[in-house]
């Protein structure tokens, strides 16, 4: 059905407040697509929203690992491409990103425009998102040939979002980069951009605790995304820590719900 994915997500939003996302980047030598699964499992039980499925797919396993994660959980499972190769008919949706704020049209249109086709006749439901890419911007900034935000810096992501909004964007993306140090973007930045923006706000990137978690919500964040916290604690306390991190989540987006 068209637009399922989004209608899960907007509803989601309206009743919960704010949702969290769990990334996972399949990998052959690291995290293959059973581990996947595994996580994703885990994942869900803990109370996580959706999956979401990176991009690091130049090693050809994009279509395996996430039919195992499609099999394994009942919630939405979401493409999160890194390039052209991260586009896989067993995922419920995919983010149709442009990278914003990077210097090179190819990662602003030029891959789009060569997936896009391909995402059509597939029949994969795409929402779009603006991508933007704040300091330290880690492996994603240096692929993506970013002109990362300052992180002091917040009305400039705010002048970006804004224009994100007005081109029609659903969504825009604050990210840090994954395995960003600083506890996230930060508060200020995400409450720049959510004062004024009226599109829901995803962020992530370095957000490893509760409070940080939490704190990112409060600034008005609706989705917050976790990935190396999961793949550093998941196996470990079968997701008893990420359970606790969502409770805060959650917490702090039903403040946000509107009585
Ligand atoms: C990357 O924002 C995500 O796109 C996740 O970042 O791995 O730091 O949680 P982390």
């Amino acid at each position: 059905m068209t637009g399922k994915v989004w209608s899960y997500i907007a509803e989601k939003l309206e009743r919960e407040g704010a949702l969290h996302f769990s990334l996972l980047d399949p990998d052959p030598f690291k995290v293959t697509p059973g581990s996947c699964a595994e996580m994703a499992k885990l994942a869900e039980d803990a109370g996580t929203d959706a999956i979401r499925i990176g991009g690091s797919t130049a090693f050809g396993i994009i279509d395996d690992a996430v039919k195992a994660i499609s099999d394994a959980v009942e919630i939405p499972t979401i493409l999160f491409p890194g390039n052209i190769s991260g586009v896989s008919k067993h995922a419920d949706a995919m983010f149709f990103m442009s990278l914003l704020n990077s210097t090179n049209p190819y990662w602003i249109i030029g891959a789009q425009a060569l997936a896009a086709a391909n995402v059509k006749l597939m029949g994969i439901e795409p929402i779009s998102m603006g991508y933007l890419l704040i300091s330290p911007g880690k492996t994603a900034a240096w692929v993506g040939d970013a002109k990362v935000f300052p992180r002091d810096k917040p009305r400039l992501p705010l002048m970006y979002a804004l224009a994100a909004e007005l081109l029609g964007f659903k969504l825009v993306y604050l990210e840090a980069g994954s395995g960003a140090e600083g506890g996230g973007v930060p508060v200020e930045m995400i409450s720049a951009v959510t004062e004024i923006a009226d599109i829901p706000v995803v962020t992530g990137g370095g957000f490893n605790d509760a409070e940080s978690v939490a704190k990112a919500v409060e600034a008005g964040a609706s989705i917050v995304v976790q990935g190396t916290y999961l793949e550093k604690t998941l196996s470990k306390d079968k997701g008893a820590g990420l359970k606790k991190i969502i409770k805060a989540l959650k917490e702090a987006g039903a403040k946000r719900v509107k009585k």
